[in-house]
């Protein structure tokens, strides 16, 4: 079943047409009503009249991080703050979160691309979702949310935290769907595994995203649930999930190009790439009023295709995941910065900028370890102030990531002092195929 047919099917032609018309109001647009994106565009010697369509969009500024960092909180914004319904947020690499504002209309948009991705997957009217991504500042939760109640069916809304809770209300509540990221699938998986449930779920489809995952962790999951998992992809900053997912080929990702125009771009260059090459994922918010952003570059690395897929959807598929160009990690769907760690670490009195984050699965739950030198001194004094500063180390990482680690004070000179640029994180998950 498909949730939109004239759009999702639209030929070739009839997505650049409606996106070269998008485009050129959407500029017209950020030119007039964003000072930010005016003053970028006059410093380029561009007006509105200089886009004519998507043939022009090479000549656009991009929008980074250091942009919305610039503008944070509301300065992106092309509406009166009064037509803005909603704030969504998600960590940023110098502490200053990313935020996203969005109107009803945008918020109603954002519906129908989750609306979209989850009939892609199968659910339909009379589907029991359960909602296992935060709800919160973060967009998984209410983004699937909204989706589900779009397309009709029953949502849970259960969040993060309480999986035997979760595991009691998807069999006594016979779920048919969940929504969650997939290594917290793994871990509700293991758990009716455990607790000799796995025999008396009724669940069909597993919605997973927010981080990257790998065909051999879809494997895992779908035989040890008897399901079928899709994996959907999105970031705050363009609206949260929902901006793209895979159909039961799973050929790749069908961005909803009527909304989010896609391209690639070689990293150090800034150069738009042909389809099929490799390079940084660039998107254009072509529909949104809140926030429209401009070429947002958003340091994922993929391809994209752009041929008919097998399913009859036409809009263009986004290859797996290779990476990222920056140093972001995702640790139990948490969004976290080595830098944001360091500072952290140096608002403590006798910890030194020695340290090393350790990232591993154990169990398909992530762990994080954090290492770091102390000085000298609490190597001499009695064990009872090592105990209260791991504590409080503990306690200070807790409220900078959001994540609970396990933290191990060690002696100076006991971590690598690089000459060169320091390693500070070993990643022991290998997420990233090929
Ligand atoms: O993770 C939005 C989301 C929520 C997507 C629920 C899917 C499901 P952010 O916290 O802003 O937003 O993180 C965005 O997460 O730039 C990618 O690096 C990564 N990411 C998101 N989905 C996938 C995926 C949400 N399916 C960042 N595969 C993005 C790989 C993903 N990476």
């Amino acid at each position: 079943m498909i949730w939109n047919e004239t759009k999702e099917c639209m030929e070739r032609s009839e997505i650049e047409n409606m996106q070269s018309k998008r485009l050129v109001k959407l500029v017209d647009r950020v030119y007039h009503n964003v000072p930010y994106y005016r003053k970028k565009m006059q410093e380029m010697g561009l007006e509105p009249h200089d886009i004519h369509g998507i043939e022009d969009l090479h000549k656009l500024p991009f929008t980074t991080y250091e942009d919305l960092n610039n503008c944070y909180p509301f300065g992106l914004r092309a509406v009166p703050m009064e037509d803005l319904v909603r704030v969504h947020a998600s960590s940023g690499t110098t502490g200053k979160p990313k935020v996203a504002v969005y109107t009803r209309r945008d918020i109603s948009i954002w519906a129908e691309c989750v609306a979209r991705c989850l009939t892609m997957a199968g659910l339909s009217k009379g589907d029991i979702m359960q909602v296992g991504y935060g709800y919160g500042l973060f967009t998984g939760g209410l983004g699937a949310h909204y989706g589900a109640e779009e397309i009709g069916a029953l949502v849970l809304p259960m969040s993060t935290g309480n999986t035997k809770k979760l595991t009691t209300l998807m069999i006594d509540c016979e779920a048919t769907a969940i929504a969650c990221t997939p290594s917290y699938l793994l871990h509700v998986a293991e758990t009716l595994r455990d607790e000799g449930n796995l025999d008396k779920i009724k669940l069909k489809y597993a919605i997973c995203g927010a981080e990257p995952w790998t065909d051999n962790m879809r494997d895992q999951v779908e035989k040890m649930l008897n399901i079928k998992a899709f994996d959907i992809y999105g970031l705050t900053e363009i609206c949260g999930p929902g901006v793209a997912s895979d159909c039961e080929h799973h050929k790749g990702l069908h961005i909803w190009e009527d909304h989010f125009l896609p391209e690639i771009i070689d990293p150090v260059t800034g150069q738009q790439l042909p389809e099929g090459e490799s390079g940084e994922l660039v998107i254009t918010t072509l529909t949104k009023e809140g926030m429209p952003l401009l070429r947002y570059r958003t340091k994922d690395l993929t391809s994209l295709k752009k041929d008919k897929c097998s399913c009859g959807r036409t809009m263009a598929r986004i290859q797996r995941f290779k990476g990222r160009t920056d140093d972001m990690l995702i640790i139990r769907g948490v969004n976290v910065f080595p830098s944001q760690v360091e500072s952290a670490l140096l608002t403590i009195d006798g910890i030194t900028p020695h340290y090393m984050m350790i990232v591993d699965r154990v169990d398909n739950e992530d762990t994080l370890e954090v290492q770091v030198e102390v000085e000298e001194r609490f190597f001499s004094d009695e064990i009872k102030q090592l105990e209260n500063l791991t504590k409080k180390v503990a306690a200070t990482l807790r409220t900078a990531i959001g994540l609970n680690a396990k933290v191990k004070l060690v002696e100076p000179n006991t971590l690598e002092h690089s000459q060169g640029k320091t390693k500070h994180v070993t990643d022991n998950r290998k997420l990233y195929e090929g």
